[in-house]
């Protein structure tokens, strides 16, 4: 192709989400996650195109260009969206790569489903690529595609990066087809993961399934070697930055604060209502910590945004009940009127409204089961430009790599986790400003733009910026 894009990259979501608004007009609008957040800008800047679904079932939308970035929809049916999106990936691969949080499910119509629209990935991308293009293939919904695509494109340069965490090799044998899966990674060139264990689990596997002998860093398969290495992820510091500075978000900060009483103390968690963050335990935690009396509602306050995802899933309707059945009976039993221990937000909040939280906060609660990285950990760090502010953070997640002055607990023991929340409230002003400051140097030296050309340098494709 000799007119296609020369830097292409393939996530199952377009970074924008097709809404009509009231006069029936469309309209496109950022789309939440941490993928988005993370790529979104690196695109634009390199001119190139996007492959992914829009996220409406049944969607025609053809290709459209919008602020620089060619996107390339690709279309599901609403059956598609049950077997593959839904199923095999959001309740076969994403509980079994988060170490069984919750127990997968596994279902041949769904893998068959899971398989067809890979190939339908891989045939859009093949479509817009370029001759010799380099085209970096995304997470976990899209395992198949590296191979897919070079069956079809043996020209071109292709990287995949998993955000989420790989399993350990006992787990991922549970997977049916599990050879074709890894198969289906090795059709990349790199293959990328947060965390350097991750690639080890990875080439591991190699051997084990496929009877390879992976040496260092790499494996050879038919004929090529495939490079595996963990590329830690960041955030877009300038944009947390900005906001952090400016007046209005500082404002709103000032305003939530007075808001929710001004002496007390703030605890915060931040995430989508998912299984893997912890959002369940972190409540529970904070409503022991209310009966035994270690804290009380006149004094703390927990704000959690549980931000809606996946809501047609079974897992994620139970998760939202159970999780509102604990806010509103630690509300009933430990509430006065106009002090309400839990603010709970059950909603998509803007960026803006995101970070003035971020700034009113005494305390982050960043406390999943099993996390690839975690951004939110690190916008908090990058906001606080006062240097004041506390983060508790999970040792499951990827981000503990880098935080380790973080207040540091393992999420499924409830004790340690009120431990490390009290040890937080706790910890002297000048204690928590040194671990500030020297999370904020590690976040500041390393930031998504360093990712991507890192990532981007080791799969041989320059980056224009
Ligand atoms: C996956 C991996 C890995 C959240 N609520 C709202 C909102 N957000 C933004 C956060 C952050 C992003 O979404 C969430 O990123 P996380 O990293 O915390 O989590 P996942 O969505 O599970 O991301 C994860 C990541 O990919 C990147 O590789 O770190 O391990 O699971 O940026 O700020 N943004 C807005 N409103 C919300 O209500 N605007």
């Amino acid at each position: 192709m000799a007119d296609g894009y020369s830097f292409v990259v393939v996530a199952n979501r377009l970074p924008v989400d097709r809404t009509t608004d009231e006069h029936g007009e469309t309209q496109w609008t950022r789309s939440p996650g941490g993928l988005v957040s993370a790529l979104e800008p690196i695109v634009r800047s390199s001119g190139g195109a996007w492959v992914g679904w829009t996220g409406a079932p049944d969607d025609d939308t053809g290709p459209v260009q919008i602020d620089g970035i060619h996107l390339r929809p690709v279309p599901l049916s609403a059956e598609d969206v049950d077997r593959y999106y839904e199923g095999q990936s959001n309740s076969t691969v994403w509980p079994l790569f988060h170490d069984l949080v919750e127990q997968p499910v596994y279902r041949r119509d769904w893998r068959q489903a899971y398989e067809e629209v890979n190939r339908r990935f891989a045939h859009a991308a093949a479509d817009v690529a370029a001759e010799g293009a380099s085209v970096w293939v995304h997470d976990y919904q899209l395992l198949l595609v590296p191979a897919m695509l070079r069956r079809l494109r043996p020209d071109l340069r292709i990287g995949f990066f998993l955000h989420i965490p790989f399993p350990p090799v006992e787990l991922f044998m549970q997977l049916p087809r599990r050879a074709e899966l890894l198969r289906g990674l090795l059709g990349a060139d790199l293959v990328g993961f947060q965390r350097p264990l991750a690639a080890q689990n990875f080439l591991q596997l190699t051997d084990r399934l496929l009877g390879l002998r992976p040496s260092g860093d790499s494996v050879v398969y038919e004929d090529r070697t495939v490079v595996a290495r963990a590329f830690p992820i960041s955030i877009d510091i300038t944009e947390i930055d900005r906001l952090a500075a400016s007046p209005e978000v500082q404002e709103a900060a000032g305003r939530l604060r007075s808001e929710l009483g001004g002496d007390r103390r703030m605890l915060l968690g931040v995430d989508r209502l998912d299984y893997t963050k912890g959002i369940e335990q972190r409540v529970e935690a904070f409503g022991e910590l209310l009966s035994e009396g270690a804290v009380s509602s006149d004094e703390v306050v927990l704000v959690q945004v549980a931000t809606p995802s996946r809501m047609r899933v079974a897992q994620y309707q139970q998760l939202r009940e159970r999780v509102e059945r604990e806010v509103g009976r630690i509300n009933g039993e430990f509430g006065e009127v106009g002090t309400m221990p839990v603010h709970y937000l059950f909603q998509n909040r803007s960026r803006e409204e995101l970070v003035a939280l971020y700034l009113a906060t005494d305390v982050m609660l960043v406390t999943p089961l099993r996390d690839g990285m975690n951004l939110v950990a690190k916008e908090f760090v990058a906001a606080r430009r006062d240097a004041l502010g506390a983060l508790v953070l999970s040792e499951f997640t990827g981000a503990a790599a880098e935080l380790d002055e973080a207040f540091l607990t393992n999420p499924h023991d409830v004790e340690d986790l009120k431990r490390a929340i009290l040890a937080a409230l706790a910890s002297p002003p000048a204690d928590r400003t040194t671990r500030m400051r020297t999370m904020r140097a590690r976040i500041q030296s390393h930031d998504v733009d360093q990712w991507a050309r890192e990532f981007l340098d080791a799969l041989g494709v320059p980056v224009h910026q």
